[in-house]
Parts: structure tokens; C-alpha cells; sequence
């Protein structure tokens, strides 16, 4: 044990606590005839909360550590730290990648036997904690040899770097019983059109993932392979926009029953769009893979990584991954930075807490929305005439055949109400 959390105690489920517990999440309780737990899939980022120093674009590192540093024996006090932090707050799955969890080498074999060894380091940590890997992705855009993208860069021998880190992350995953392996094109995208060749870097990332999905069958990764959709930030313009973007991109590659989505609240919002839309877009689109759980601030337009606070927007975005079927190899990440003002190693296990116990007031609220099943009906009632005979046939049929129907049925429909204040103020009863 370190003393990094000392006096804080493992959190229990306590409804009447004011202190450090959870109010709302409760793991064994039965929602909709499944475990939270098993519903929710909670994960701890590694990154965030471990290898995030607490800088912005007009200040430094806040946060002073006492892993910091470019060793193995603090990587392995990091490690030390991290499980203590999943036993404390008894999460199912942590994530990482691997610059988090590695000091940088010199060279690729330096970095690559250094993220070896803490890969043996944490399957060791595995093996005293219930604590597993819900997925693992390689950092290809923090180092400066990405200044230029990964896979979409100009230069060849960074696109080879690349590929030989992701199969190292993806041997690492699979060794370490990963559900998922995840993409996120941070620099793959341009900063400037007068210098970038759109076609080429497009044609490069879709190669790299179809090399992606070919390794993962070759070395019998069962798991998920996952993009992150994101618009901007940090390149001014990202290839993998949102989730019909990226679809878009699947299709073009060849790769739409391979890879699923994803998808992170904060990302949604900088593309224009509400979390709950990426959701129920991808889900309509059969690759709802698993979730970043974050908030942004709504009027600083970048991705602030919160820990989620808002349980109506929290409850619309499980009401979808509810009515999708639930998460299969999925979860929930928490893809959340604390402030950088939130010194205290307490801050790490509340801001978790706060945000597993949103989540779970969500889930609940989600649940009994879909089991009180008004909102699914009034949505079928207002699709009810495409279930008739005669809409079913609209679908079969042709321009000019409807044409001619229009006229010789006397077709001559009235607008219904659309309902918005009602079923608006249905979801309010339950959040
Ligand atoms: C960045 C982001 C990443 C990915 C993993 O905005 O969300 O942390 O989740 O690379
Ligand atoms: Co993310």
C-alpha cells in the first residue's frame, strides 16, 4: 500500500451518507433484470487522472504527484496508486494508453521494452484486484514526431511508427483480456489545406485501420475495435468528425461490420451536437460500441472534460444506450479531467464518486422511463401509419405509382402534433 489515499476509506453504497460514499450507485442493485454494475461498466482513464499534470493553453502543471517522472519504478508507483484508486472505488475496468502507463524510451525498442515490462507489472496488479481492462489505445499525438498526424502523415517512417506501436497496444490488450481496442485520430486531420494533401492522408487512415482489423483477427482479438469520433481540437480539422462521419469513412474503407464507435459526450458537443444524437445515430446504425462518459462547458467551446454533473442529460444518453440493447463489450469510461484547482488526492476519488453516482441516478431514471414504456408508445403512435398495409407498400413502390395513388386514394393527410412539451414533460417526471 502507498500512502498517496491515506484515510480514505473503500466507498460503500450508503443512501443516508453525507460524506464519502455512494448515495445512488449501487452495484448488485436489479435494474431492468441486470446488475448496475453490469449495466454501468464504469472504467477509470489513466490518463486523466494519473499522467495528466493539471495544465491549460495559459498555464502548467498544477498537480504534484509523487509518480512523476520518467522512471520505471515511478511508472510502477503509478500503477501502485491507480489500483488503489479502482479498489477504492470498486470499479470494473480501468483504460490506457500506452504513453500513460510507460516512461518514454530513446528509441521505438527502449519505449517498447519499457511498456512490456509495465504491462507484466499490471496483469500482476490484476491479479490481486477485480479490477479488469475495458480497452487500451496507443498515444499517437502527444509525442512531437505527430505534430503532424499518425497515420495521415506526410512522412512515411511515422505512418511505420505508428502501426508498430498500435500492434504492440493491441498484443498488449489482448494480452491483458482487454474488451475493446480504441482509435482516437487525435492529429489525424490538418491544420492547414495549403500544405495537405486531403485524398492521400484519407486513403492512409483507411489502410491503417484495415491493417488494424486484419491483426486483430490474425491474433484472435475478440474484442471490440472502436473509433472515437471527434471534430476538432487539437487539429483545427479532424477526418473523424462525428459518428456519421466516420461511418461515412467505414463504408468508403470497407470496414462497417468491423469497427464500432466511441462515442464521448464532450466530443458530440463540439460537433454541434447533443451526446444522446451521437448515440441514437449510431445505435440506428448497428456500431454503438462504448461510451466516454465527460461533460463540456457549454459556452468556453473547448473540450473541458468534466466529470458529468447533469443527471436529465446523463438519463438521455443511458435511455439510448438502454433502448440500443445495453452495452455488449462497452462501458462507461470516464474520459473526465479534475479541475486543475482540485489539488487533494481526495479530489480523484470524489470526482469519480459524484460522477459514478450521476450516472447511476441515470441509469435508474432511463430504466424507469423505458419501463413505464409512454415515451416508446407515443414515439410508435406517431409512426403507426408506416406499420399499415399501405405504408409498408410506399416502401416497395415507386415515384410515379405514388403519384398516381396520391390522386385515385384521395390522399390528403392532416398534421398531427409532434407532442415536444409533452413528452418533455413526461422525461421530467422521471429526472
Ligand atoms: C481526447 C480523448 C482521448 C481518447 C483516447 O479528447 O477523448 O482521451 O479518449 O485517446
Ligand atoms: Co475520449
Amino acid at each position: 500500500m502507498t500512502d498517496f489515499f491515506n484515510g480514505v476509506e473503500k466507498l460503500q453504497f450508503d443512501p443516508q451518507s453525507t460524506g464519502l460514499a455512494f448515495r445512488h450507485y449501487n452495484p448488485d442493485e436489479i435494474v431492468m433484470g441486470k446488475r448496475m454494475e453490469d449495466h454501468l461498466r464504469f472504467a477509470v482513464a489513466y490518463w486523466h487522472s494519473f499522467a495528466w499534470p493539471g495544465g491549460d493553453p495559459f498555464g502548467g502543471q498544477t498537480f504534484e504527484r509523487p509518480w512523476f517522472g520518467d522512471t520505471i519504478e515511478l511508472a510502477k508507483l503509478k500503477a501502485d496508486v491507480a489500483f488503489e484508486l479502482f479498489d477504492l472505488l470498486g470499479v470494473p475496468y480501468f483504460c490506457w494508453h500506452d504513453a500513460d502507463i510507460r516512461p518514454e524510451g530513446k528509441t521505438f525498442a527502449e519505449s517498447r521494452h519499457n511498456f512490456e515490462v509495465m504491462v507484466d507489472y499490471l496483469l500482476e496488479k490484476m491479479d490481486s484486484s477485480a479490477t479488469r481492462l475495458l480497452w487500451g489505445t496507443a498515444n499517437l499525438f502527444s509525442h512531437r514526431r505527430f505534430m503532424s498526424g499518425a497515420a495521415t502523415n506526410p512522412d512515411p517512417e511515422i505512418f511505420a511508427w505508428s502501426a508498430a506501436t498500435v500492434k504492440l497496444c493491441l498484443d498488449a490488450t489482448h494480452k491483458m483480456g482487454g474488451q475493446n481496442y480504441v482509435l482516437w485520430g487525435g492529429r489525424e486531420g490538418y491544420e492547414t489545406l495549403l500544405n495537405t494533401d486531403l485524398k492521400r492522408e484519407r486513403q492512409q487512415a483507411g489502410r491503417f485501420l484495415q491493417m488494424v482489423v486484419d491483426y486483430k483477427h490474425k491474433i484472435g482479438f475478440t474484442g471490440s475495435i472502436l473509433v472515437e469520433p471527434k471534430p476538432q481540437e487539437p487539429s483545427k480539422h479532424q477526418y473523424d468528425y462525428d459518428v456519421a462521419t466516420v461511418y461515412g469513412f467505414l463504408k468508403e474503407f470497407g470496414l462497417e461490420t468491423e469497427v464500432k464507435m466511441n462515442i464521448e459526450q464532450g466530443h458530440a458537443i463540439l460537433a454541434g451536437h447533443s451526446f444522446e444524437h451521437e448515440l441514437a445515430l449510431a445505435a440506428s446504425m448497428g456500431i454503438l460500441g462504448s461510451i466516454d462518459m465527460n461533460r463540456n462547458d457549454y459556452q468556453s467551446g473547448w473540450d473541458t472534460d468534466q466529470f458529468p454533473n447533469n443527471v436529465p442529460e446523463v438519463a438521455l444518453a443511458y435511455y439510448e444506450v438502454l433502448r440500443a440493447g445495453g452495452f455488449e463489450t462497452g462501458g462507461t469510461n470516464f474520459d473526465a479531467k479534475l479541475r486543475r484547482q482540485s489539488l487533494d488526492p481526495v479530489d480523484l476519488v470524489a470526482g469519480h464518486a459524484g460522477a459514478m453516482d450521476v450516472c447511476a441516478r441515470g441509469l435508474k431514471a432511463a430504466a424507469a422511463m423505458l419501463e413505464d414504456g409512454q415515451l416508446e408508445s407515443l414515439r410508435n403512435e406517431r409512426y403507426a401509419g408506416w406499420d399499415s398495409e399501405k405504408g409498408q407498400a410506399l416502401m416497395q413502390s415507386d415515384l410515379a405509382s405514388i403519384a398516381a395513388s396520391v390522386e385515385s386514394d384521395g390522399i390528403n393527410p392532416e398534421p398531427t402534433s409532434g407532442r415536444q412539451e409533452v413528452l418533455e414533460n413526461l422525461v421530467n417526471r422521471f429526472v
